[in-house]
């Protein structure tokens, strides 16, 4: 396709494995997360193998900054067809010591952060019938000790999502999907660029699916929406337990 494709938190993991896929797909990219470097390396391999990529330097958590990506979309490729807000944090430790700042930050990021992407792309995506695919969790919709905040921020975008979808498919019938993306427990740097109260290194529990899996599940999202998408088998609460402990 010739879509104009813009990713949050495009320089690692799952956004990565999206760009990666949507450029294979010959799709126009706008890759946006805080690391510069990452970025430039990540659109100057796209553009060696032929796609077209551009950069865009963004913390998510700030409204103006995600106007700012949607901007450069526009005036780069005069449209935006599908906006995925993937970009998130966690936060490994009991709720009772997670400190207030820190919490406050899961949510400005991956709450808010795709509160401030929807609604920078929807005018947008009214005007080219586009898609919006919001990355949750299967934890959007489950308990999991230690790593609450997260949790909690991620029911927060899942009750976002299916509010923000009756409003502008249901009640505007605008011509705009969204989806709901809930991965499993996916194999990326999550773990490591955690923040930590735990005594030992957080891992993910396994069985762990494939990031290219979960990029796979978008991009379909954006040609075949529907409301929900389950990737991967849930993995047991126990298990995820004797990892942490
Ligand atoms: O994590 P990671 P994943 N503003 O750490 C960016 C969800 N998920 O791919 O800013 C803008 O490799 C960061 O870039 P940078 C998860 O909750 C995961 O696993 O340069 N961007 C990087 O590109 C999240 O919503 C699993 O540091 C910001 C990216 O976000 C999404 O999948 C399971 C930012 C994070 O890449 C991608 O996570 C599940 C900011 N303020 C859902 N802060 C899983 N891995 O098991 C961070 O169900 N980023």
């Amino acid at each position: 396709s010739e879509q104009v494709v813009v990713i949050t938190g495009a320089s690692s993991g799952i956004g990565l494995a999206t760009a990666e896929a949507a450029a294979e797909q010959k799709a126009k990219l706008v890759l946006a997360a805080r690391s510069e470097a990452a970025l430039r390396d990540i659109v100057a391999r796209i553009t060696a193998g032929g796609g077209e990529a551009v950069a865009v330097t963004c913390d998510v958590s700030d409204r103006a900054q995600v106007e700012a990506v949607a901007a450069a979309a526009v005036q780069r490729f005069g449209r935006i067809d599908t906006w995925v807000n993937n970009a998130g944090i966690g936060i490994y430790g009991r709720l009772d010591e997670v400190s207030e700042e820190d919490h406050r930050r899961v949510f400005d990021v991956n709450y808010f952060g795709l509160v401030n992407g929807s609604l920078a792309a929807l005018p947008h995506l009214k005007k080219s019938g586009g898609a919006l695919i919001n990355v949750g969790s299967e934890v959007s919709e489950s308990a999991f000790p230690l790593l609450g905040s997260y949790v909690a921020s991620k029911h927060a975008v899942k009750g976002f999502t299916d509010s923000l979808r009756i409003e502008v498919e249901d009640v505007d019938r605008a011509p705009v999907s969204i989806t709901l993306i809930q991965p499993t427990a996916v194999d990326t740097p999550f773990p490591e660029h955690a923040g930590n109260y735990l005594p030992n290194e957080p891992k993910l529990p396994d069985p762990k699916i494939d990031p290219r899996q979960v990029a796979e599940a978008i991009l379909d999202a954006a040609q075949n929406p529907t409301r929900d998408k389950r990737v991967g088998t849930m993995a047991k609460v126990s298990t995820t337990l004797a990892t942490l402990f």
